[in-house]
């Protein structure tokens, strides 16, 4: 078995882990970002595109903001659609002049695995049968398989990147976690299209068959998303039915709808909440989807990802600088109030433009007050902003 020695060992090269490695790279500090798929399908896989104002940050002050800065598409406000009516929130005129970002989760990725390259310390793809061992003691272990050989990295620190299927998670002994979940009764069926987008800015719909929402990637591909049934089948939706359906529900009255184009991927996920309480145990530091998961809707996952490692990284820097342990200790607390505070505001956003099928005409008519008050409100629509475009980090 082959052994190395680094300071974190990093389980998981998406955002999460790639951003950790980069920061820990920046203060001084060695680690190992050790990843089960492949570079391509890291890179290729379709998922989050609204970035945070502190996400936009930290990415420049990070030394990455070059490309986000060219081709990141700032957007000062976003449209609530219903009873076919569009209605804008001005974001930045809310809030002081905060906006969010729309650049792929893959652009990140490709920006972070490129300034790790840079660096030249280990980042592995395509890894198996990671595990851990020793956690209870002062130099963890991970094990792997790389090439069909056995690796072993000793480490002081093993933060836990790895998503909400990975192995950190469940290596937390069940007595000394506890894990909170809501699975809401739909999915989202997302589709990627090579068309430009027909609205400046994102448009959230809430229509009687269920929600819709209008993304984009760049000026030239639109992203779009349907509410469907939890357990639907994508083979049940070929593409006329997916334009049918994204029509009807995102269709206004002053006449617009979005472009028509080939659709390029598509795909379906389920909605649902977790959130694991503790976020470390003993050297082992959960951070991203690893510790917790949002509906989509709020368009949160990844900032909280980027706000756990931030922390994480500025305790590991304290502790190596003067052996203080006092961030990692409260590294849990503080994520926690972070992830509840998202966990609040992406529950309501669901609830408020979702259609579940319990939903009686009590439920529709109150959702639509609600969405009333919501676009007639000045201290509403700041709140739902504040929420949006996210605070500092902390
Ligand atoms: P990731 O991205 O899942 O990365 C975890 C990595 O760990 C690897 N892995 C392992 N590696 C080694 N050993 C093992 N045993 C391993 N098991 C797993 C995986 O291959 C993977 O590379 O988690 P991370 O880094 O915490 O990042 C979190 C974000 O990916 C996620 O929160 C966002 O994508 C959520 N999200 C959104 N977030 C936003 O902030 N804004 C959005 O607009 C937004 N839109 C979305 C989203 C997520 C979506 N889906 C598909 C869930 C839209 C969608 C549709
Ligand atoms: C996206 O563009 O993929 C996106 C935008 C807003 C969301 C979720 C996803 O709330």
């Amino acid at each position: 078995m082959t052994q190395v020695r680094t300071q974190v060992g990093i389980v998981g090269g998406g955002p999460a882990g790639l951003m950790l490695g980069h920061l820990l790279h920046l203060h001084g500090i060695q680690s190992c970002i050790l990843e089960d798929r492949s570079e391509e399908h890291v890179i290729e896989r379709v998922r989050a595109g609204v970035l945070e104002q502190s996400t936009v940050d930290l990415m420049h002050e990070v030394g990455l903001g070059d490309r986000l800065s060219r081709e990141g598409l700032r957007h000062e406000g976003i449209y609530i659609a219903f009873g076919g009516d569009r209605h804008r929130i001005p974001l930045a005129e809310l809030t002081g002049g905060r906006a969010i970002t729309v650049y792929g989760q893959n652009e990140i990725v490709k920006d972070l695995i490129g300034a790790r390259v840079a660096t030249g310390q280990p980042l592995r793809f395509e890894v198996e049968d990671v595990s851990i061992r020793d956690l209870e003691s002062n130099l963890p272990k991970i094990r792997f398989r790389h090439d069909g050989q056995p690796h072993e990295v000793a480490c002081d620190f093993i933060a836990g990147c790895d998503g909400s299927h990975g192995i950190c998670r469940p290596s937390i002994p069940l007595h000394q976690r506890q894990i909170y979940e809501r699975v809401y009764p739909f999915a989202w069926l997302g589709v990627l299209v090579d068309a430009a987008p027909s609205s400046d800015e994102l448009v959230y719909s809430l229509h009687a068959r269920g929600f819709a929402l209008f993304s984009m990637r760049s000026p030239h591909v639109t992203r779009l998303y349907l509410q469907v049934r939890p357990d639907e089948d994508i083979e049940q939706w070929p593409d006329d039915r997916i334009w049918s359906e994204l029509v009807l529900r995102l269709h206004t009255r002053d006449g617009w709808t979005p472009n028509r184009g080939p659709i390029t991927q598509k795909g379906i996920t389920r909605i649902r909440s977790v959130v694991v309480e503790p976020m470390n145990h003993a050297r082992l530091f959960l951070a991203g989807d690893a510790a917790h998961i949002v509906p989509p809707t709020g368009a949160k996952g990844l900032n909280l990802a980027m706000a756990d490692v931030w922390r994480l990284a500025a305790a590991l820097s304290a502790f190596y600088q003067s052996g203080s342990e006092r961030m990692l200790h409260e590294y849990s607390d503080r994520g926690l109030k972070r992830t509840w505070r998202a966990q609040r505001f992406a529950a309501w956003m669901t609830s408020t433009l979702h259609r579940a099928e319990s939903d009686d005409a009590f439920d529709e008519r109150r959702q639509i007050a609600e969405l009333e008050y919501l676009v007639s409100s000045r201290a509403a629509m700041t709140s739902l902003a504040e929420n949006y475009v996210g605070g500092q980090l902390d």
